[in-house]
């Protein structure tokens, strides 16, 4: 990424004064990523649970409802790969845990598509959960099956 003026004058600003705090979603330097946590499972189904949390965040319980969008934001560190968000969910008496984001190219490790978009869009449904991916062949996204509830 070229450093523009815009970087050196948010910087700046870091340097200078308390602004810092405000500035914090900005991201100078490095990319901003999006974690999306999309509630699919059946309306009418008993309540999805979801804790997510990383090493310096917990995020505490959601109760998201059906097509609700769970959703944050953070930015990539400058000189560390290990940035991971894990999330804990429970459906109709059965429960899985796993890491939602650990690896800033592909979202989670081993993945056949690189993500470009910096977004990371998985769905919990009745037999799973599913992360968007994009076929750069055939330029089309589409949501694969990451793994079953049990
Ligand atoms: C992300 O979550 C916020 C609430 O924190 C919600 O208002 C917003 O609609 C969500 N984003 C999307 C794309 O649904
Ligand atoms: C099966 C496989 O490819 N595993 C790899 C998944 O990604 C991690 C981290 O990049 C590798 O260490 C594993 O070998």
């Amino acid at each position: 990424m070229a450093i523009s003026f815009v970087h050196i004058f948010f910087l700046l600003l870091l340097l200078l004064s308390p602004l810092h705090l405000s500035l914090a979603k900005k991201c100078i330097f490095t990319e901003k990523y999006e974690v999306h946590i999309i509630n699919k499972l059946p309306p009418n189904s008993p309540q999805l649970k979801v804790h997510c949390a990383s090493k310096d965040n917990d995020f505490g319980m959601h109760y998201p409802i059906t097509n609700e969008d769970f959703n944050w934001s953070f930015c990539g560190l400058l000189f560390s790969e290990t940035t991971l968000y894990f999330c804990h969910f429970w459906w109709n008496s059965k429960d899985k845990a796993f890491d939602v984001f650990n690896d800033k190219d592909y979202c989670v490790h081993n993945q056949t598509f690189p993500n470009h978009l910096k977004y990371c869009k998985w769905e919990v449904r009745s037999d799973g959960f599913y992360l968007e991916q994009y076929n750069s062949d055939t330029k089309q996204y589409f949501m694969s099956h990451y793994m079953g509830w049990s």
